[in-house]
This record gives structure tokens, sequence and C-alpha cells, in this order.
């Protein structure tokens, strides 16, 4: 199997270390993709990344993972509590996938507490900061054959 992995972040995670940084921390998302890249290559494998405020290209992107990607890790932003689109991508690609959160999203407003990915996520990281990114890395690639 191909040894690439994507990684999705959803709307407004291009604001990453701009605002709210009591919330989600002062990285960046080029941070993110650089320590993301760095624990995927450490556990042998390429990384792809995306970012996007938009639900189809995010959905496109999930779509061509089909090709070349042998997992994905999603912090799909907001779209984590509303978007049954991104879940039947996710499932519609048959791959394994890591959902990942920077804050505790359980500590959070309600509506945050619902996931339309929760059940269908082969690993989930919620409220390690950043760093969250490097875990699910980790324990999505130990599920890998
Ligand atoms: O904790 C997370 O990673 C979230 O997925 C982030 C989403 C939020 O809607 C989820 O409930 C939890 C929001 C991403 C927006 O990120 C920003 C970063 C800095 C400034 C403003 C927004």
């Amino acid at each position: 199997m191909t040894r690439r992995i994507l990684l999705v972040n959803g709307p407004n995670l291009n604001l990453l270390g701009t605002r709210e940084p009591e919330v989600y921390g002062t990285a960046t998302l080029a941070d993110v993709v650089a320590l993301t890249v760095a624990t995927a290559r450490d556990e042998g494998y390429e990384l792809r990344a995306v970012q996007s405020n938009h639900e189809g290209v995010l959905i496109d992107a999930i779509h061509d993972a089909r090709a070349d990607c042998a997992g994905i890790v999603i912090n799909p932003g907001g779209l984590t509590h509303t978007s049954v689109a991104l879940r039947d991508a996710l499932t519609g690609v048959d791959l394994p996938f890591a959902e990942v959160h920077i804050s505790d999203v359980y500590a959070r407003e309600e509506f945050r507490h619902h996931s339309y990915l929760h059940d269908v996520a082969a690993v989930r990281v919620i409220g390690e900061g950043v760093e969250g990114y490097a875990t699910a890395v980790r324990q999505l690639v130990a599920l890998i054959p």
C-alpha cells in the first residue's frame, strides 16, 4: 500500500496563530503542517496537506486520496458538527482516518460535543493542542498494515 497520508484542515484553520491563542495556541497552520510532515516522515510516510474553507474542495481532496494515500488525518473544523457530506466522503473512500481537534470540544459549547465522524473515525485525538496532529499520525499508521 502507498506510504502516504493526506492531512486535511477545514474551515478557518488558516487563522491558527492569529487569534484565540487561549483556545488554539500560538502555532500557525504552517507550523502544524511542518510538525505533521516531520512526524509522518519519522514513521516512514510522505504527507500531502490541504486546507480549505470550502466543503466541496475538502470532499474532492478526500476522494483524490483514494488514488495514492493509505490514510487521512483530518481536523474538519466547524464541519465536524454539521456535515453529513464530509462523513459520507470519508466513509466512501474507505481509508482509515484520524479525527483531530486542537481544543477540548467536550469542555466547550454543547454544539461542539457532537461529531458526525465520531463513530467512523479509526482514531480520535481531542484537546492535545497542535501536538495532537503528531499523536494522530502515530496512532493512525499503527493501524495500517
Ligand atoms: O479544536 C478544534 O480543532 C476545532 O476543530 C476547531 C474548529 C471548531 O469549530 C471545532 O469546534 C473545534 C474551529 C477552527 C477555527 O480555528 C481558528 C483558529 C484561530 C482563530 C480563529 C479560528
